[in-house]
C-alpha cells in the first residue's frame, strides 16, 4: 500500500530531555494525571478540514500548501485517497480521534441525491479504516455555508428552501456520523447570523434555529443516535454579527428554546478571543451550567482581529484551560479537537506533524502544571478563604434564601456598617501561578 509520508516512523514520547523534533516531550498516553491517562483525558482530535483539505489560500494569494498526494480535483478517487492520507497521519500521530465536516471528507455534485451517494461511498472506506486502526470519529458536521445557496444563512437564511436543503444535509450527516460510531454532532453557525437588521427579522430566523435543532434531535433519537449535540460559539466571521457570539448566548438560546440537557457547548479558544473573552471564562462558564462538551483547541494571534485558527503553543494558556478541564475530570464524551491550521509558509507535510506535536505537548504540560497548583490547593484553599463570610451567620442565610430584604436591612441597621473588605491579592497570586510553570 501507498505511504504518504514516508520519512515519519510511529511519533513516540521520549521526555522532556529529547531534542527530537518528531517525539513528544510531554504528551505521554499512558502518564496518569488526577486518575486518569493522558489519552482519556484529552482525547486529542485531528481535523479533517484544516489538516487535509486545507490549502493556505488567503484573501490576497492562491494555494501554497500543494500535498503530492493530492490532485486537487473533487473525484470520487482524490477523496478516496485523502482517506487513506488521513488515517496514516493520524495513526503516525497516536491521536485517537478525527473530525469532519461531511463537505470535507465527499465533493459536493449537482443533485443532494449525488452528493449524498458519494458521502455513503467515501465513508464505507472511513468506517473500514476505522475498524483497521482503532481510530474513532469524536464528531460529525455539516458544512452549511461554503455552497453560494447558503449566502443567507442555512438555518437562519430568509428562503424556506435552503432551511429545507439544510435540514436535509444535517440529517444525513447525523446519520453518517452514526453509522460511524461518532460521539457527538456539531452545530457551528456557520452564516446564522446577519450583516444588516434594515432587511433582517431576528425574531424569525432565531425561531427558525431553535426549530432546526429541535428537529435534529428529533431526528437523531429516531434512528437511535445517542451522541452528545455540541453548539460552538463564534462571535462574528463570516457573518457582523453570529446568533453563536459567546458561550453566554448559547446558554441562553439553549434555555430559552428548550435544549437544556440536549446542547452542550464546544469551546473554541480564537472564537473566545475574538469574542473579548478569555478561553478560561469560556470553559468556565460553560463548566458551570453543566454545559463544557468538548473544545477546539487552537488559538488566535493578539494583532489580528480574525479567526487565524493557529495551533496552540503557549503554555499559559494551555494550564489556565486544564485548570477547569480536571475541575470537571476531563471532557466526559467530548475532546481536544485541533480547530488548527499550519501557516500557509508551513507548506511541507512534515510540518503537519511539528503543529500537532507541538499542541499535543503544550497541553501536556498544561496539565501536569494545572495538577501540581490543584494539588497544592492554593486557588481553591484561597477562593474558599474569600468567601467564607457566606459560610456561616447571614451569608449562610442569604445563600440558603432564609433572609429577606427586610431581614438584612434589620442586621445591617443594628451593625451599623459592614465588616471590613480584605485585599483580593492580585498579584501575589499571580506570582504564585508564574511558580509552577
Ligand atoms: C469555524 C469553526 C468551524 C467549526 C466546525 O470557525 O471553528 O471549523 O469548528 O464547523
Ligand atoms: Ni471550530
Ligand atoms: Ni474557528
Amino acid at each position: 500500500m501507498a505511504e504518504y509520508f514516508p520519512e515519519i516512523q510511529q511519533i513516540q514520547y521520549e521526555g522532556p530531555q529529547s531534542k527530537n523534533p518528531l517525539a513528544f516531550k510531554h504528551y505521554n498516553p499512558e502518564e496518569v494525571v488526577e486518575g486518569q491517562t493522558m489519552r482519556d483525558l484529552f482525547r486529542f482530535s485531528v481535523c479533517y478540514w484544516h489538516t487535509f483539505r486545507g490549502t493556505g489560500t488567503d484573501p490576497f494569494g492562491s494555494a501554497t500548501l500543494v500535498r503530492p498526494w493530492d490532485d486537487g480535483s473533487d473525484s470520487v478517487e482524490n477523496a478516496l485517497k485523502r482517506v487513506d492520507v488521513a488515517f496514516e497521519f493520524i495513526s503516525k500521530l497516536g491521536a485517537p480521534f478525527y473530525c469532519w465536516h461531511d463537505r470535507d471528507i465527499a465533493p459536493e455534485r449537482s443533485t443532494l441525491r449525488e452528493t449524498n451517494a458519494v458521502l455513503d461511498q467515501i465513508a464505507a472506506k472511513l468506517k473500514d479504516k476505522q475498524a483497521e486502526t482503532g481510530i474513532k470519529l469524536l464528531w460529525g458536521t455539516a458544512n452549511l455555508f461554503s455552497n453560494p445557496r447558503f449566502m443567507h444563512g442555512a438555518a437562519t437564511s430568509c428562503n424556506a428552501d435552503v432551511f429545507a436543503f439544510a435540514a436535509a444535509q444535517v440529517k444525513k450527516a447525523i446519520e453518517v456520523t452514526h453509522e460511524l460510531g461518532g460521539e457527538n454532532y456539531v452545530f457551528w453557525g456557520g452564516r446564522e447570523g446577519y450583516h444588516n437588521l434594515y432587511n433582517t427579522n431576528m425574531q424569525r430566523e432565531l425561531d427558525h434555529l431553535a426549530r432546526f435543532m429541535h428537529l435534529a434531535h428529533d431526528h437523531a433519537k429516531s434512528i437511535g443516535f445517542t451522541g452528545q449535540f455540541l453548539f460552538e460559539p463564534k462571535p462574528k466571521e463570516p457573518t457582523k454579527h453570529q446568533y453563536d457570539f459567546d458561550a453566554a448566548t448559547c446558554l441562553n438560546f439553549i434555555g430559552r428554546n428548550g435544549l437544556d440537557g440536549i446542547v452542550k457547548l464546544n469551546i473554541e479558544t480564537n472564537h473566545a478571543t475574538l469574542a473579548g473573552h478569555t478561553m478560561m471564562h469560556e470553559l468556565e462558564l460553560a463548566r458551570i451550567h453543566n454545559a463544557l462538551g468538548s473544545i477546539d483547541a487552537n488559538t488566535g494571534d493578539l494583532l489580528l482581529g480574525w479567526d487565524t485558527d493557529q495551533f496552540p503553543t503557549d503554555i499559559y494558556l494551555a494550564t489556565q484551560i486544564m485548570l477547569v478541564l480536571l475541575e470537571q475530570q476531563g471532557l466526559g464524551s467530548g475532546g481536544t479537537n485541533f480547530d488548527a491550521k499550519v501557516r500557509r509558509e508551513s507548506f511541507d507535510p512534515v510540518d503537519l506533524f511539528h503543529a500537532h506535536i507541538g499542541g499535543m505537548d503544550a497541553f501536556a504540560r498544561g496539565a501536569k502544571i494545572a495538577a501540581a497548583i490543584r494539588a497544592d490547593g492554593v486557588l481553591s484553599d484561597f477562593v474558599a478563604q474569600r468567601y467564607r463570610s457566606f459560610d456561616s451567620g447571614i451569608g449562610a442565610k442569604i445563600e440558603d434564601g432564609s433572609a429577606t430584604f427586610a431581614d438584612l436591612e434589620a442586621y445591617m441597621l443594628e451593625k451599623g456598617e459592614s465588616a471590613p473588605n480584605e485585599s483580593g491579592r492580585q498579584e501575589w497570586i499571580e506570582n504564585l501561578i508564574n511558580q509552577y510553570l
